[in-house]
This record gives structure tokens, sequence and C-alpha cells, in this order.
């Protein structure tokens, strides 16, 4: 297993004198005011739960809106925290954002824009001038935050890390301030292929923005190619297939896929303590899950994550296979999430709908199928539910990677679980001992369900303890590790 000392070993010999500041949309700690006192949270989403343990790790600087309510009173004059409290690893630097600012380029070119148009599940994506103008102006806010924090470090080489499709415009802007600094991107969500990316109309400003940073990494091959692929249509460059890199105006961008990962030997730790074996006890007596075969669903509340399609398959086993009612509840946990967005306030209506429908055409006076519940639940109650967990099932229609599952894995130290994984994410590329399905196909959706309740523990056990090697081997300090060496080899 790759470990945090052996990250932090890399970075010294591959970094040496470089600063690292990572940038991202969403803050690693959010403090909230609730009654008069100041609280601090972790927030949910992935590119936040792998990156965090990366910082803790080998220090640095993390720049991100500040967007909690509590937020700005914790700062210093620099608009700076350590984090996290108590045990201070690195520095989070807070950018400010109006609600103007916020509406457009988050809710707007992020959210309706880059985010459907990059994930194929028809929905439709809206593109709006007076959106794409914010999302300039953000992205370039993020830019003067990192030339400002470089100000201060006398002229210390630098390598900044942005995160995701928030920030597609910044290494442009940071270049366009100081050509030296080195910039990698890492993009969280999947890259479509040609024909869905090439509706959008500011779709050659999108890519050379991306063109602007030194290297860009994707989680899957296939990601990475569609991005080559979307390049070669939509401007010219020029392709050096043995480095894997684009050219253009002179410009290198060396493209990779880094399959992102957990922390896996931390949240093997956490569910192994007594105070996480205690709340798993308690939650099953709770809810009433003691005796049960728990099947679990965990995602931020999203269309693109499939979970009418998971309920409504659930809805058909039980039609299907009568004999495991009573015996059976699935647990949907998870914070809503982009909540200003029609289309999410759509599926949470539709998930609110369909677990009031099946729940009344099937529970019993002592038996409800489904407990579906939309609150934020803090990290440690999220693995505690994984290690309670006989199934997991990730049933998202298109997926850059999802951690979830990854997480699962990692808390299950005793082997006893099994994960139903759609075939369209990320993930599935690695996590090949998992159930597939096709979220889509309901029919098959539920034969896997039967599948699965009925092989053997010992077959069950021995796809996990593969799958288990599979994470263990390959997480997040490998992951970031093998960025850095990535980088160090062309340009460090
Ligand atoms: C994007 C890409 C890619 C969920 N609800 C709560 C909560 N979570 C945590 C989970 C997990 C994370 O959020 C979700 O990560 P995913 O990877 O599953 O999905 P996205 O948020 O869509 O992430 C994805 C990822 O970036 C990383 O590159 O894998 O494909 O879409 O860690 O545990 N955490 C807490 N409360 C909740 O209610 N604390």
């Amino acid at each position: 297993m790759y470990t945090k000392e052996e990250l932090k070993k890399t970075i010294v010999n591959e970094l040496g004198e470089y600063n690292l500041i990572v940038l991202s949309n969403r803050e690693p700690y959010i403090h909230t005011m609730k009654e008069g006192r100041i609280k601090v949270q972790r927030p949910s989403g992935g590119a936040v739960t792998a990156l965090d343990p990366v910082m803790k790790a080998c220090g640095g600087t993390w720049i991100a809106h500040g967007s909690g309510s509590g937020d700005r009173k914790v700062v210093d004059k620099n608009n700076k925290i350590m984090v996290p409290e108590g045990d201070p690893k690195y520095t989070l630097k807070r950018l400010w954002l109006s609600k103007e600012e916020e509406k457009g380029y988050y809710y707007g070119f992020s959210n309706e824009t880059l985010w459907p148009l990059s994930h194929i599940v028809y929905q439709r994506p809206v593109f709006r001038e007076e959106d794409w103008q914010m999302y300039q102006k953000v992205n370039k806010k993020f830019a003067d935050a990192v030339i400002e924090e470089i100000g201060r470090r006398n002229n210390k080489k630098t390598l900044v890390w942005i995160q995701d499709f928030q920030l597609a415009l910044t290494a442009k802007y940071i270049k366009e301030a100081n050509p030296n600094i080195i910039c990698a991107y890492f993009w969280h969500i999947p890259w479509p292929n040609p024909e869905a990316f090439r509706i959008c109309p500011f779709k050659k400003e999108i890519i050379e923005g991306i063109l602007a940073n030194d290297m860009v990494g994707f989680h899957i091959r296939y990601h990475a190619d569609n991005f080559i692929e979307t390049v070669e249509r939509e401007v010219e460059a020029k392709t050096d297939r043995e480095r894997n890199s684009l050219i253009k105006e002179g410009h290198e961008t060396l493209v990779r896929a880094f399959p992102i990962s957990v922390d896996f030997e931390e949240i093997s730790r956490q569910v192994a303590l007594e105070a996480s074996l205690k709340r798993a006890k308690k939650l099953k007596k709770d809810l009433s899950l003691e005796g049960k075969i728990v099947f679990l669903g965990c995602d931020r509340i999203d269309y693109t994550k499939g979970i009418p399609e998971r309920l409504i398959a659930f809805d058909k086993f039980l039609d299907k296979y009568p004999r495991y009612k009573e015996k059976i509840v699935f647990v949907q946990i998870g914070a809503v999430s982009r909540v200003l967005i029609k289309a999410y306030e759509d599926i949470n209506s539709e998930i609110n709908r369909l677990v009031g429908e099946i729940n009344w055409k099937h529970s019993t006076s002592d038996w409800t199928p489904l407990i579906f519940s939309k609150e934020f639940v803090p990290y440690n109650d999220i693995l505690t539910f994984y290690s309670l967990a006989d199934v997991i099932v990730i049933s998202s229609l298109h997926d850059g990677m999802n951690l979830v599952a990854k997480e699962y894995i990692a808390s299950k130290n005793d082997y006893n679980g099994a994960i139903i994984l759609s075939q369209f994410t990320g993930s599935a590329r690695e996590l090949q001992e998992a159930f597939f399905i096709n979220p889509f196909n309901t029919d098959e959706f539920v034969d896997t369900i039967k599948q699965v309740i009925d092989m053997p523990q010992k077959e069950k056990e021995k796809r996990m303890k593969i799958l288990r090697d599979i994470v263990s081997d390959n997480n997040i300090y490998k992951w970031a590790a093998t960025v850095i060496q990535e980088l160090s080899k062309f340009y460090l």
C-alpha cells in the first residue's frame, strides 16, 4: 500500500523548492453559524473527499470559494485559516463571491451548462451569455488570487493544481499574468464525446482555456481520448501520439488518465473504532435494520446518480420476489445539492414521490421497505452506514469515477459486502469484481439484486477481498504521487 509518508517523500523529491497551490470551487471545510455559534463541516462531494488527505500529507495552500455563513468570521486579514481545526496541516485561503457571481458562474454556467453537457444523461444544457460572462469573471478572480498569493512568496517556483469543471479558464489567466507558473488541471467528471460537446457555443474558448495548462488529467483513458478528439475537431492543435499531448501555438499540454481514489487506510481505521462499531449497532436498532438484508444508496442528490432508477428496480424486485418482503430494507442517504436549480428541484420531488408510492404499496404494519434521508450526514456516519450495509447500489447514469464505491470497499474490513455498480461509472473499469448493471435496464437490475442476495457468502467474500486489494493498492496517495511524478518527468 502506498502511504502518506511515501507521498510526502515524493513531494519533497519531485517538487523540491516548488510551492503547491490547489484551486477548487468548493472549500474542504465550511464554517457555518448556528444559533450564534460557529460549526465546522466537511462538505459532501468527490473532489474534496479526494484532495483533503493529500493536502494534509503535503501541506501548501488551498484556495476556494468561502461559502459558509461563518467563513468570514474565522479567517485572518488575508482571508486565510489553517485547517483542519485542532490538527492544522495546510492553509485554506478563501475568496468571496457576490450572489450575482455565484448565480452566473456556479449555478448557471457550471451546473446548468457544463455539468449536463459532460454527462450523457439526456438533461439539456442551458447556454446563457450572461452566465458565460460571469464564469469568465470568476475564473479570472481565482487566477488573481493565485497571483496575489505568489506575490507574497518571493518568486518561489509554483505549481498550481486546478480542480474541476468550474475552473476551466483559470490556467489561461494565470499564464497571461505569469507564464512560468506550472499549471496542472484535473477534470473530475466525464469528458463527453465530440458530438455531445460540439453544441456548446463557447466550446473554443473552453478548450483553449484548458489547453493553457501544462497537464490535464481525467479519471479514465476513455475521457482523455474524448478530450483529444474534441480538441482535434474544434481547434487548430497538433496531437503528439507518442507523448500523448496536444500542442497549440507552441504550448504543450500533456493529457493523462489518473483514476482517483480514497484514503483506504483511514476509512478502514475509522470504521474499526469502538465508537463506530457502537454507532453501527445503535443505527441498526434505531432504524429497525436488525436481522434485515440492508441495501444502501449514498449519493449527493443529483439527476446523474440514477436514484429513481434504483428505487424503481427495488420496487419491481419486491413485485417479482414478494417473499423478500419484511426481510430487506433499502436505505438511501446523502445530502441534497444545487437546490436552486429547477432540474434538482425536480429530481428531489421525483425521489420523494417514488419513496412515498413504493412505501405505500409494499409496507406492512411492522416494516417499511425504503428509508430515505436527504439531510447532510456527517462523514463518520456515512462510513458507519457503509459498514453495516450488506449491499451498496451505485446506479449512476454517467459518473466520472464515483468514490462512494471505493469508500464502501475500504469500509469492509470483514469482507462482508457486495457492490451493484453501474457500468457507466469510471470506477467500473477498475472494480471488476462488482455486480454490473445498466441502470436503464430495469429487468436486468432486478435480476442482479436477486443474484447478489443468492450468491454464497464465501463467493462474496472472495470478490470483496479482490476489490479491497485493488483499492488499497491504488489509494489516494498513489493517485497524487502519480500526478506529481508525471509532471516532474516533463516540467519540474
Ligand atoms: C465528482 C464526480 C468523481 C455524499 N453525501 C454526503 C457525503 N457524500 C460524499 C460521499 C463521497 C462524495 O460525497 C461523493 O463523491 P462521488 O465521487 O461519489 O460523486 P461527486 O460528488 O459527483 O464527485 C465523481 C468525484 O468528483 C471525484 O473526482 O468520482 O465522478 O462526479 O465522498 O461520501 N458526505 C457527507 N455527507 C453527505 O450527506 N459528509
